[in-house]
């Protein structure tokens, strides 16, 4: 998991620590060193490093703004930082890194869904929206598991009506996970079913509602617009935006799109158990401005892992291999 972002951060990090070391050595041979307490970690130390890395970053599927950021932030730590002769300078140096990327993946918003189930008019209701085959079915699955482990009721719509088999496989799904499925036919108007699934709710005290959807809309209708018309219809509490963590960069770029349709409020991304780069987790919450709620690893029902930005910097930057 991460496996590209860790090593090329970690390269930049020992970049820097070989230039540090270098005006060590200098100052030692000027005789300075008697003198001497500590090193000052200089613009030309960090800079071609820095060039280095935006380039990594960014073949890391880390987005541009994010990449630019992330320069400034570490730049910023760093130039004019003291090191004491003798400490261990790649401590120091990746201290600074680990800073910026928690900035850049700390949101100004946090999300506590239970409390804010908990605190809601019943039903909360979720939609989710994503790009077809980005898991959005079988994170629903996995989200109503998690809910239910935590004493809520949950029912689904399936409102995705227009891929053939999309209602049996999410039937499956709510069978295995002990959920009821609201739907209709296929072909029905997704915002309808939605809209009865939360009148069963009202009508029967369930706390959450999951609108599954489509991710691909029929020719005659664009996939935004019915997102919208369903938002319209059903007034959610939380957008959810599913996306696969495979697809890199490219998801970045769905999200901002989904977001201008209907506002989202949390990221779920899917398939980190195979994900080996990490770009599209550090960008994705800092493009959109939303944070991850969850992660999928697996596809297992329990595979589903509240996200908190210490555990992707100990993945990063942890002992524990990725
Ligand atoms: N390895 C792995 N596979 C996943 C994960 N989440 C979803 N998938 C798989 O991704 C595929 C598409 O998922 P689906 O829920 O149908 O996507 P949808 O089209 O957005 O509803 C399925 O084969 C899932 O089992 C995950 O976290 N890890
Ligand atoms: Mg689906």
């Amino acid at each position: 998991m991460f496996g590209k972002l860790r090593e090329k951060l970690k390269a930049f990090v020992k970049r820097v620590e070989e230039n540090v070391e270098r005006e060590e050595e200098e100052a030692k041979k000027k005789g300075l060193l008697d003198r001497l307490i500590q090193v000052e970690i200089k613009e030309k130390d960090v800079d071609e490093a820095l060039d280095e890395l935006e380039l990594e970053l960014l073949e890391a599927d880390v987005a541009l703004e994010v990449v630019d950021a992330l320069r400034e932030k570490i730049k910023e730590r760093l130039v004019g930082k003291k090191v004491r002769i003798g400490t261990d300078k790649a401590k120091v140096i990746e201290e600074a890194v680990k800073e910026a990327v928690l900035e850049i993946l700390r949101p100004e918003r946090e999300v506590d869904l239970l409390e804010e189930i908990k605190k809601s008019e019943k039903p909360y209701v979720i939609l989710f929206v994503g790009f077809n085959g980005s898991g959005k079915t079988t994170t629903i699955a996995k989200l109503a598991h998690w809910l239910k482990k935590n004493g809520l009721s949950v029912v689904i719509a399936a409102s995705d009506t227009f891929r053939a088999g999309a209602i049996e496989q999410l039937e499956e799904h709510a069978r295995r996970v002990g959920v009821r499925v609201i739907k209709h036919d296929y072909g029905a108007d997704p915002a309808a079913v939605a809209y009865d699934a939360i009148q069963h709710a009202k009508a029967r005290g369930i706390d959450v509602v999951l609108i599954d959807t489509a991710g691909r809309s029929e020719t005659n209708r664009n996939l935004m617009d019915e997102m919208r018309k369903i938002a319209r219809v059903t007034r959610p509490n939380l957008v959810i935006f599913v996306g696969d963590a495979l697809a890199g960069n490219a998801i970045v770029e769905q999200a901002r799109q989904f977001n201008e349709a209907v506002r989202i409020g949390g990221v779920i991304l899917t398939k980190l158990d195979a994900d080996a780069r990490g770009g599209a987790a550090l960008s994705i919450s800092h493009v959109i401005n939303a944070p991850i709620l969850f992660v999928g690893v697996g596809q297992g029902y329990d595979d589903l892992r509240p996200f908190d930005e210490k555990w992707f910097i100990e993945r990063i930057f942890g002992e524990a291999e990725a």
